[in-house]
């Protein structure tokens, strides 16, 4: 049986449906869910519930409209995993489930990350695509349900922001036609990049701060964030999530990651030209993403974890060198 007349028929034959999107969600996650429920609402008549570890940043609250995310995780025999790509980026910690609670439930699997570890009874995973909304978008399109305005925007957040505004590699000719399509359904392009490229006054003086912290060996840059730069800003954490950018963007900078200091070690983002695989090095420190942007949470002080990545990555980019 083809893949869709079989997501089709779980989602018929299923009663109390979660659709799931990442910890730390964006804009790709947090539209991947919302379709995810539109999907669901075409075939149940009503909504599923919406679940996410982390709280939803409040700049996304004109994509969400008046659905909702849940942090408590609600009964269910079916869950939609989108945007992740292992059932650890759902639920951080293996034991909030229980034991086997997982194993004895219907879970499907919608996702576009090279490293996704195939979990789940039904798998819609290409590699190929810009985000996990162009997948869901071409569900809709293959099974033929109309895509009306709002369901529209929700794609066009996923798709843009995934695509960095439609500027990184990602940007093919398949997501920039769906995009037009999306504008064909009274998407408003100049509207939406406003609304989600917005940023608060706070959280471009912390910009400030932490630009200054810039350090560039060879051809790779680093930054970092401490939680008393946040103090002195009065910002939020997710003022800086487009930050490591800025780095990237510099001249000869071919990798990149920003440090930020948490409560319990460091978040790493980390961004590559492509002279190195940046998921593969982030899954050897426990995280994971894409080749040329991936990210790590690791239990040391920025100190610390911006010593032993210089290595590493220094060590990476020899090691392709030496390769070629
Ligand atoms: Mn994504």
């Amino acid at each position: 049986m083809n893949c869709l007349k079989r997501l089709v028929q779980i989602i018929k034959k299923s009663r109390r449906i979660v659709v799931a999107t990442h910890i730390d969600p964006d804009a790709d996650g947090i539209s991947a869910a919302l379709s995810c429920g539109y999907l669901v609402k075409h075939y149940k008549q009503r909504r599923p519930k919406l679940f996410c570890h982390s709280r939803i940043p409040g700049k996304y609250g004109f994509v969400l409209g008046n659905w909702m995310f849940t942090k408590q995780l609600p009964v269910f025999d079916l869950l939609i995993a989108v945007d992740s790509a292992g059932i650890s980026r759902i639920f951080p910690d293996p034991d909030y489930l229980g034991p086997g609670v997982l194993e004895s439930k219907c879970i499907v699997n919608i996702d576009h990350h090279k490293s996704n570890d195939a979990f789940g009874v039904l798998k819609i995973v290409k590699e190929d695509v810009s985000s996990a909304c162009e997948i869901i978008y071409t569900i809709f399109k293959d099974l033929g349900i109309k895509i009306r305005k709002p369901l529209a925007e929700i794609f066009y957040c996923g798709i843009y922001s995934e695509t960095g505004g439609f500027v990184y590699p990602n940007t093919t000719q398949e997501s920039l036609t769906i995009a037009s399509e999306l504008v064909g359904l009274g998407v408003e392009p100049g509207s939406i990049s406003k609304k989600l490229n917005a940023k608060t006054l706070n959280g471009t003086l912390l910009l400030s701060e932490v630009l200054k912290t810039i350090d560039i060996e060879n051809s790779v840059g680093v930054m970092h964030l401490t939680r008393n730069m946040l103090k002195k800003c009065n910002a939020k954490m997710v003022d800086s999530e487009h930050f490591v950018s800025f780095l990237q963007a510099i001249h000869n900078v071919r990798v990149s990651f920003f440090l930020r200091e948490e409560k319990k070690g460091t978040r790493v983002s980390l961004r590559s030209d492509g002279v190195i695989d940046v998921d593969k090095l982030a899954a050897r420190f426990g995280g994971g993403g894409h080749r040329l942007a991936a990210g790590v949470r690791v239990k040391m002080s920025i100190h610390a974890a911006k010593k032993e990545l210089l290595l590493a990555i220094h060590r990476e980019i020899r090691k392709q060198r030496r390769n070629k």
